[in-house]
């Protein structure tokens, strides 16, 4: 479809200096509609599912062909648990929606795929990192029906992640216009530079175990403290973190304006493998893919190289 379009020299300085930049209008029109498909796809599947009362243990965790689908008000309910609170707005327009997350979509869904492997994102992260190839890593689905009020609780990537090298960047688009009343991302300017914080719950400062890893401060209580910056965004613009950014995003308080967004994990040079006791369960595993390797595989294609340009 288009060809990705150069990237300015503010752009990628914004992206190595703040950890984040937000890319305005680099995927098509015709990319928002193959989203926008697989947005569709995905919420009829919950619906079919919801309808069905397909349930593990009570609650909405499922393995679907090859991804997992679940409804975070688990991972609320397991923080409350462990003595934690779920974050959420105080403001409702008095709907309760839920907040959805699908690991691995790419497995299952033609359109995320596509995107995750054909759109011009791989090539706008080559240009970001500098780098001379990119793999595709990991991607996850991030939906917040109307009156879904958990926040996503601020944390940094790297501390889920089974990878390990400084190029590694989060690729977050909605499908829809995402503002301050619908979960826009807010992200703390050059906290790329902070070391590495205990991985928490998602929707709560909670974290379980730390694996001697040190808490993030608590950022929602003291947001004045930190240099956060929010972007309100539209379909077609895209926000690249650092995945060691401290990130995070605000429940969603409408009525009637679900925010259907996707972030895609690109890798670029000198990134390899590593199974960290931190990281959670679901991040892709290659058989031929071991700590200290290349990610190299079947699982960790890779999408561009420098002489794609
Ligand atoms: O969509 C969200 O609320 C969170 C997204 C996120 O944490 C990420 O893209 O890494």
């Amino acid at each position: 479809m288009s060809r990705p379009r150069q990237l300015s020299t503010e752009e990628i300085e914004t992206y190595r200096n703040d950890g984040v930049v937000c890319l305005r209008d680099v995927l098509s029109l015709e990319w928002v509609k193959v989203l926008t498909q697989a947005m569709d796809d995905i919420l009829a599947d919950y619906s079919d599912l919801k309808t069905a009362g397909v349930q593990r243990d009570g609650v909405m965790d499922i393995v679907l062909g090859r991804s997992h689908l679940r409804a975070l008000s688990v991972l609320g309910e397991a923080a409350e648990a462990m003595g934690g609170s779920v974050l959420a707005e105080e403001q409702s327009g008095g709907r309760e929606g839920e907040y959805i997350l699908v690991n691995n979509a790419v497995l299952d869904y033609a359109g995320i795929r596509r995107i995750a492997l054909e759109s011009p994102l791989a090539a706008l992260a080559g240009q970001l990192f500098g780098s001379s190839k990119v793999n595709f890593v990991f991607d996850q689905v991030l939906i917040k029906e109307p009156g879904a009020l958990s926040r996503t609780a601020f944390h940094q990537d790297q501390g889920y992640f089974k990878v390990d090298g400084p190029q590694v960047a989060s690729f977050w688009t909605s499908c829809d216009s995402v503002d301050a009343d619908n979960g826009r991302m807010g992200y703390i300017r050059g906290s790329h530079l902070w070391a590495m914080h205990a991985p928490n719950m998602f929707v709560s400062q909670e974290t379980g175990p730390t694996h001697g890893l040190a808490q993030l401060p608590d950022i929602e209580g003291n947001e004045d403290e930190f240099d956060v910056i929010y972007f309100d965004v539209e379909p077609g613009d895209v926000i690249v973190h650092d995945y060691r950014t401290v990130h995070g995003s605000r429940g969603n308080v409408s009525t009637d304006r679900t925010r259907r967004a996707v972030s895609l994990r690109y890798a670029g040079d000198d990134v390899t493998y590593l199974d960290r006791p931190s990281a959670r369960g679901e991040f892709p595993v290659d058989d031929e893919v071991g700590d200290g390797d290349s990610l190299d595989s079947a699982t960790f294609p890779v999408v561009w190289r420098d002489q794609d340009r």
